[in-house]
Parts: structure tokens; C-alpha cells; sequence
């Protein structure tokens, strides 16, 4: 017996140290030189080009802070700044404030970056200089949205990382002081929603409230994507004002919806009527769409879910042809513009988070080539002519194909991602980088740049790239990030409890799995859905509401064809139209 015992142990000892040494040895030496992809060539890779990226985003930060700090963004090719805050969305340069000298912008925006970078000394310092100088007291308009993802999300995501179980600060350094300028902020926010309507208004003075004679017209993305920084802030301070306003706007815009369940782009919040008719997934609606899923992933409730499966739905149905999504009437459902817009390519990050990988891919694919062809996304390109918009031919350094990178590699762990994030770290030193930082480019077809580096590019485009090489900084809990890439944790205090009817049938063989990680799109790695079909093996559930993305008919036969929602685990069924998805009320 102990014999026989013995002669096994070597036999796999041998086993093992060739899987360990030998094996990997071949394997490496004949993938490095058919270059395909080995464990220690990709280690190499991912550490060389998060290397590369950590220095775009110092030089980028490095440069704010020399030459424009505590002004809102830096000017890299002369070197100076601009106090942009009250320029975002504001296309005519309407009502600029004359006194107005900057809110530290950039420096709010790098804040998470930061911490992600592992910098904590820089996250202290700029944290203590914010709480010290910055005010909101100020006569100037800007716009509710983009103040919002910039300056409440930047607050609010910061206050959690300064706050979570890591301990970044010197003792008794930190006292809530980030948290308490999200709550100034926010208190100054609520004015814009005393509407008729509850719809808020796009524009709002920090010190004066809403100007008499304000423009009543705003976007659906104005109004639709404001829940999830007032959400939190209203968790993290127990003041109900925030996520209420929010949501009762969201309820509002979402009872605009046509008979199709699509939306238009711009509105009237004075009358809840809508001004344009068109709309898509690009500018003006992007984030509205990324928001009731995420919405849902981070508090839990049902209503989201609700909302974000019959929009979705909707878009798929009206809005896709092949792997493009172009506009349509939110009335007819017919096609009006056959665009794409480089805001879109944030859409294959929102299918990931669903599940629809199939489609998530080839879609990403699309864009991916559109950058290649000219060496970063045009912001609108004729579909139907296979050319650059004539007017908006910039690339203002926009993350939104390196994020739906990220997502997609975390999903799926297909090196092939990895390549893409290299390019596109190339083509960003090769054609951006300047001296002073990095530039937006004006025209693609020439490359020439312009002099403004946006904040965004530190906070999400560094980010993304940075995460898809290195996602060690966020192991080990869940986050979702809001549209302007600031993460907030998934807590189980934050979620609504589930009713029972939700829990799917076989609950037992996914519970465990579902314990351990709370339901947000990482977790996909986990995916129960793949635990609890083992009869479908060779058939991959994918996703909360797969359209199996085929050039068949996109629809499902059986409840079996649907199985369980992969991040909330609850049990999908087949619709009469055959759609898979919740469907709770036939
Ligand atoms: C802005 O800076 C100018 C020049 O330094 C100064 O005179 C002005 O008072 C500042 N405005 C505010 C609102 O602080
Ligand atoms: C943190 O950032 C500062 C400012 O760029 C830099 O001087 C410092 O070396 C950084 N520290 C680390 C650990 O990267
Ligand atoms: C508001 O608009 C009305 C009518 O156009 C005008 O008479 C009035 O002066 C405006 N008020 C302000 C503060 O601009
Ligand atoms: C993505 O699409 C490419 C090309 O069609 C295919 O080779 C690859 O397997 C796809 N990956 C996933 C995860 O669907
Ligand atoms: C539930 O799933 C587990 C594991 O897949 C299996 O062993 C068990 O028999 C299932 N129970 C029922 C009631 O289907
Ligand atoms: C209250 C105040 O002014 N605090 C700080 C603001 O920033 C300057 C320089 O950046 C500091 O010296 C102040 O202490």
C-alpha cells in the first residue's frame, strides 16, 4: 500500500514540477518566438505599460499642478490655465462669470486616480489643501451635470477612499472635510430642481441659485444621470434631499418615454415637453443609460433594474443595426442619423455589465478600428459615407474606448484587450503629448492640436488604461464608476432587500458564491449563471437581458435559453415576444 502510495507521489511530483518549471519553459520559449501569448510575457507587458501609463498620468498632473493649479484645467502647449468650470457645456460662452478664479478642477478629478496610483501622500496633501481653500461660494453659472460627475462625484468618491478600511491619512488628519464640501455643493444644486416639473435646470448660479431668464431647456443626460453622486451623498450624510430631487427627476423624464420606450434628447423642464424628437446612446443621453444600471448595481432596487431592461431593450430593438447604433425617433422608431459619435464607445462598458459580451465585442471592434484608421476616435463620423464629420473632426482626449477596454478584458481576460490599451497608449504619446502636458487634438485628419487638457483625461482616461494593466488597486471589493470614473464601493448597506420571488428556484447551488461577492459587474468573474446550467454545457448564458447578438432573429424559445442573471442571480424568463429578462408581470 504505503509502496504503491510512494511510486504515485513521485509519479506527480514529477507531474507537478513539469507543469510548473518545465512546461511553462516550452511554452514560453515557443510562444516568444510564434509571439503569441505566454503567462510571463503578458506579466512583462502588463508591468511595462502600467509603467508607461502611471508616467502619462503624472505628466499630465505634474504640469497641472506647475502652471495652472488651483485654476480649473491646464493649457499644455502654452503653459498656463484656464477656469473652465463655468465654460463646460456652455457652447455660446453665455453669462461667464467676471471674478471667478477656479475651483482646483483638475486637482478634484485626480483625486481617485490617485489613490488608484497608490499615492497617498499626494492624496493627503491635496485633500488638506481642498478643505482648506476650496469654496463654492461663488458667482458663477455652471452647468448642473458636468458639475456633478466632476466636482460632487470627484468629492464624494474621494471622501469614501479617504474613509475605507486602507487608512491613508496621517492620524487625525482627516475629518469628513471632503465629505462636508460634497454636502455645500449638493445643498447648492437642490434650487435647480424647484421646477414644475421636478426636471432640474441644466444651469444653476453656485451662489445665486437659478438666474432669472434661464434657458429651460436640458438633455435627457441632464436630467437622467444625477442619481448615483446624490444617491451616495445622501446615504453618506443621512440628508434625504439629495437622492430625492435626483430621483424624482429620473421618475419624471422616465414617464416622458414613448409608446416605444425611447426617449428624445433635449427637453423643456418648465413643461416636461420634449424640444428634440432624435436620439441615440451618444451626447445628450449616454450617461442616462449607464445610470439606471448602475444605479441598480449600487442601491439595489428593483425600479432601476426595471427601467434600465425596457430602455435597453429599446435601443437594441430601434437603435442597433449590426454592431453600430445609430439615432432614431423616440415616436416612430425610424432612423434619422446615421452617426457614430466617439461618446458611444462608451456603450460596450455598459454591456459588459450586463452580460451581453457577444455584443459588447464586436461592437467595441467597430470603434476600435475607427481609431486605428485615423489614431484616435473623430467625435462624429458619417456612417453612411465612411467620413469625418466636416465639423467635428476633434479628439478632445476622451476615455471612452479605453474604458469599454477595460471592461471587456475584465471580463473576458482575452490578451487581445491588452493590445488595444497599448495602442491606444501609443497613439496618445505619439500624437497628444506635448511639454506641458497632454493636448486635445482639433482635427484628426491633420493632428493638430489644441491647447487644453480636459480633466477628464486624468480621471478617466489615465484611470482606464492604468486599471487595465494593473487592477490590483481595486481587489478584493466591488465598485462601479460613475460616468465620470470615480468609483464607489458596492455595499450591502446600501441595497434594498430583495423580495424572496426573486430568489431563483435552485438558490442552494449559488449561494455561496453570491455571499462572498456582492452583486456588481465584477463579479461577472464568478458568474453563477455558469454554475447553475450544467445541463447547458457548450451553451453560455451571457446576460441580464441577452439579445443573442446574431444576424438571426435575436429571440428566445425557453425560460431554459435565459437562465440566471449573472449579477443579481435572479432566475430569467422568456417573454411571449421571446425576449429573455424579468419578466415578472406575465
Ligand atoms: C481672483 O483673482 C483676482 C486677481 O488675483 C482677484 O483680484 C480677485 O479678487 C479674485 N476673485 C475672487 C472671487 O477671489
Ligand atoms: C506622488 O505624486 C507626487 C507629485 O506628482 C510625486 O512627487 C511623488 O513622487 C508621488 N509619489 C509616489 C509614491 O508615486
Ligand atoms: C428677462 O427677460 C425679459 C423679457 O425678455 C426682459 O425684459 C428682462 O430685462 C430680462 N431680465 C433679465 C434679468 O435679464
Ligand atoms: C470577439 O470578436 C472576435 C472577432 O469576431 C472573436 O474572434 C473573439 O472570440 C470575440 N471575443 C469574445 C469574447 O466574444
Ligand atoms: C441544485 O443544484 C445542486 C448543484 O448544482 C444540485 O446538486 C441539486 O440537486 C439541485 N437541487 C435541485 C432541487 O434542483
Ligand atoms: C485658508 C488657506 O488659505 N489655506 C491654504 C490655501 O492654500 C495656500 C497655498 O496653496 C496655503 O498656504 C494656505 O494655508
Amino acid at each position: 500500500m504505503s509502496g504503491k502510495r510512494k511510486t504515485s507521489w513521485t509519479i506527480r511530483t514529477i507531474i507537478i514540477i513539469f507543469v510548473l518549471i518545465i512546461f511553462p519553459t516550452i511554452f514560453v520559449s515557443c510562444s516568444m518566438s510564434d509571439d503569441s501569448y505566454s503567462y510571463s510575457y503578458l506579466s512583462a507587458k502588463r508591468k511595462r505599460m502600467s509603467h508607461k501609463v502611471r508616467k502619462m498620468f503624472y505628466h499630465a498632473y505634474d504640469n497641472y499642478m506647475t502652471y495652472a493649479f488651483p485654476h480649473d484645467e491646464l493649457k499644455p502647449m502654452t503653459k498656463s490655465f484656464t477656469d473652465s468650470l463655468s465654460e463646460l457645456g456652455n457652447l455660446k460662452l453665455e453669462n461667464l462669470p467676471q471674478e471667478y478664479n477656479g475651483s482646483a478642477l483638475t486637482l478634484v478629478e485626480s483625486l481617485s486616480s490617485l489613490v488608484i496610483l497608490g499615492n497617498n501622500t499626494e492624496f493627503e496633501r491635496a485633500v488638506i489643501w481642498l478643505s482648506e481653500n476650496l469654496t463654492f461660494d461663488v458667482d458663477a453659472r455652471i452647468n448642473l451635470f458636468e458639475c456633478n460627475i466632476r466636482l460632487l462625484g470627484g468629492l464624494v468618491s474621494a471622501h469614501i477612499l479617504a474613509t475605507d478600511s486602507r487608512n491613508r491619512f496621517t492620524q487625525g488628519t482627516y475629518n469628513n472635510q471632503l465629505l462636508d464640501l460634497a454636502q455645500d455643493l449638493g445643498k447648492r444644486f437642490l434650487p435647480a430642481f424647484n421646477t414644475p416639473t421636478g426636471l432640474p435646470y441644466a444651469w444653476i448660479n453656485l451662489k445665486y441659485g437659478v438666474m432669472e431668464n434661464e434657458t429651460t431647456e436640458t438633455s435627457t443626460s441632464g436630467c437622467g444621470s444625477l442619481i448615483l453622486e446624490m444617491g451616495a451623498l445622501s446615504r453618506l450624510t443621512g440628508d434625504p434631499r439629495f437622492e430625492y430631487a435626483a430621483l424624482h427627476a429620473l421618475h419624471k423624464l422616465w414617464g416622458m418615454r414613448s409608446s416605444l420606450n425611447l426617449l428624445g434628447t433635449t427637453l423643456d423642464v418648465e413643461t416636461g415637453e420634449w424640444i428634440e424628437y432624435s436620439s441615440g446612446i451618444g451626447a445628450g443621453v449616454d450617461s442616462f443609460y449607464e445610470y439606471l444600471i448602475k444605479a441598480h448595481i449600487l442601491f439595489g432596487k428593483e425600479e432601476y433594474w426595471r427601467m434600465f431592461q425596457s430602455a435597453y431593450l429599446a435601443v437594441q430593438k430601434y437603435f442597433r443595426y449590426g454592431s453600430w447604433y445609430h439615432e432614431a425617433d423616440m415616436r416612430t422608431g425610424r432612423a434619422t442619423y446615421w452617426q457614430l459619435t466617439s461618446l458611444q464607445a462608451f456603450w460596450p462598458g455598459v454591456q459588459v455589465l450586463v452580460g451581453d459580451i457577444t455584443a459588447a465585442n464586436l461592437t467595441h471592434r467597430e470603434f476600435f478600428r475607427v481609431w486605428k484608421k485615423f489614431g484616435v476616435l473623430p467625435e462624429r463620423y458619417l456612417l453612411d459615407h465612411q467620413i469625418v464629420h466636416p465639423t467635428e473632426k476633434y479628439y478632445p482626449l476622451r476615455p471612452e474606448l479605453a474604458e469599454s477596454t477595460y471592461y471587456l478584458y475584465q471580463a473576458t481576460k482575452d490578451p487581445w484587450y491588452m493590445e488595444v490599451g497599448e495602442a491606444i497608449v501609443n497613439s496618445l504619446n505619439l500624437h497628444t503629448k506635448v511639454e506641458g502636458g497632454f493636448a486635445s487634438v482639433r482635427d484628426v485628419t491633420t493632428m493638430q492640436l489644441e491647447d487644453h487638457q480636459h480633466s477628464f483625461f486624468l480621471a478617466e482616461t489615465c484611470k482606464y488604461l492604468y486599471l487595465l494593466f494593473d487592477d490590483s488597486p481595486l481587489m478584493g471589493r466591488n465598485y462601479i464608476f460613475t460616468t465620470e470614473g470615480h468609483p464607489l464601493p458596492v455595499i450591502s448597506d446600501w441595497h434594498e432587500k430583495l423580495p424572496d420571488s426573486y430568489i431563483p428556484r435552485n438558490w442552494t447551488s449559488i449561494k455561496i458564491e453570491t455571499q462572498k461577492k456582492h452583486a456588481s459587474a465584477m463579479s461577472m468573474q464568478v458568474c453563477p449563471a455558469n454554475l447553475a446550467s450544467p445541463g447547458h454545457a457548450g451553451h453560455k448564458i451571457e446576460s441580464v437581458c441577452h439579445v443573442p447578438d446574431t444576424w438571426s432573429d435575436h429571440r428566445c424559445l425557453t425560460d431554459d435559453d435565459c437562465g440566471i442573471d449573472s449579477t443579481n442571480c435572479r432566475r430569467r424568463s422568456c417573454s411571449m415576444a421571446g425576449y429573455c429578462g424579468l419578466w415578472l408581470f406575465i
